[in-house]
């Protein structure tokens, strides 16, 4: 190889000498350069004495799982920038979610033929009506507009990953008042926000390369390498507490416990993940871990009225592989340069009213 870069470059000099070119001498000069790098370099493997055997993997199978918890979006929401810090409506909105799904598709390019992902859609997808009806989008407004944006950040995903799988679990802030006019806890799912997913169900049923599952149960148990974790919204099933303010480590201790001696199948369960609590966090406890969720929407009303005026917004992600189950895990920020990026349409075009 090196021999052959020094025959051109002979060649190249020859041409430089009958023509008095500047351009080809000073390319001349460069191969020169990496001439003699290259014959440094095949010097040194040449005295190699170890040679890896590993070439990079060709299989098709699933071999990492990606996990986006995708909760607290609250769209519909309609923050009013004139009563909160920042405004969150449809354009917020939507090139929030737009950033995080443009995030997860840079994650880890190179092990994309191997990589499978998880979408953990965790409830709180709208705001709903159960504060206040006036201050926020009509329930169909918000009903449209979360599929608007769902169906276009899952489209998107899907010609970035060979298989997409969408779990949902319901929030608090998608229920129906008509039926549950407090917690619900009998018959959760009969609720605006599975109907949101029963449409994206159907939405999808005709792609081969998305899933989307929705339980009827307000919790699912998902196993990725035999690797168990619990995915609840958190307002009722598992009580994450106020990570924000205090963590209470021996609190969720004792839920785990008793979660797991309630039945066979929750007894290896060593991950517990949720959303409702709208502050990022992660902790271990004993042998198993705790996650939970920002949320997307900036500080309404109702936190400002608790004195909290300002907070970061993010959304979990974290790569499970075999023997690893909160494997390398990125927080997925967004916020006001988000906002403002147009960039982001190009993802999800802006929601058109009604
Ligand atoms: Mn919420």
């Amino acid at each position: 190889m090196a021999s052959a870069v020094h025959a051109f470059i002979d060649e190249l000099r020859a041409k430089a000498d009958f023509k008095k070119d500047k351009s080809a001498a000073l390319s001349l000069a460069k191969n020169e350069c990496m001439a003699n790098r290259l014959e440094t370099i095949s010097k040194r493997f040449a005295q190699r004495s170890w040679i890896p055997t590993y070439k990079g993997k060709k299989t098709t199978r699933t071999e990492r799982w990606l996990n986006l918890m995708l909760s607290d979006m609250h769209f519909g929401a309609e923050l009013d920038g004139r009563l909160v810090r920042y405004p969150y409506g449809p354009v917020e909105e939507s090139r929030r979610l737009a950033a995080v799904v443009a995030q997860v598709a840079d994650y880890k390019r190179q092990y994309r033929k191997e990589t499978s992902l998880a979408l953990h859609v965790l409830g709180d997808v709208i705001e709903g009506n159960i504060h206040d009806p006036q201050s926020s989008a009509n329930l169909t407004v918000q009903f449209d507009r979360a599929l608007h944006h769902l169906i276009h950040a899952i489209e998107f995903l899907a010609t970035e990953f060979r298989q997409v799988v969408v779990y949902t679990a319901v929030g608090n802030h998608g229920r129906d008042i008509a039926r549950h006019p407090e917690r619900a806890l009998q018959d959760k799912y009969d609720s605006h926000e599975y109907r949101i997913y029963r449409s994206l169900y159907h939405a999808f049923r005709s792609v081969p390369n998305v899933r989307v599952e929705t339980h009827i149960r307000p919790f699912y148990i998902c196993s990725q390498f035999g690797q168990k974790a619990l995915y609840t919204h958190g307002d009722a099933i598992f009580n994450f507490g106020v990570p924000g303010k205090l963590l209470r480590v021996g609190m969720l201790e004792a839920q785990i416990g008793r979660f797991r001696t309630a039945h066979q199948d929750n007894a290896d369960v060593t991950q517990f993940c949720g959303g409702h609590v709208h502050t990022a966090c992660d902790v271990d406890v004993g042998d198993s871990t705790v996650i939970t969720n920002g949320a997307m929407l900036p500080g309404g009303q109702f936190s400002q009225s608790l004195g909290y005026f300002a907070s970061h917004c993010s959304q979990q992600l974290w790569e499970s592989v075999d023997g690893h189950q909160f494997g390398d895990h990125r927080r997925l920020y967004v916020g006001i340069t988000e906002d403002a990026s147009k960039e982001f349409d190009k993802i999800i075009p802006l929601w058109k009213p009604l």
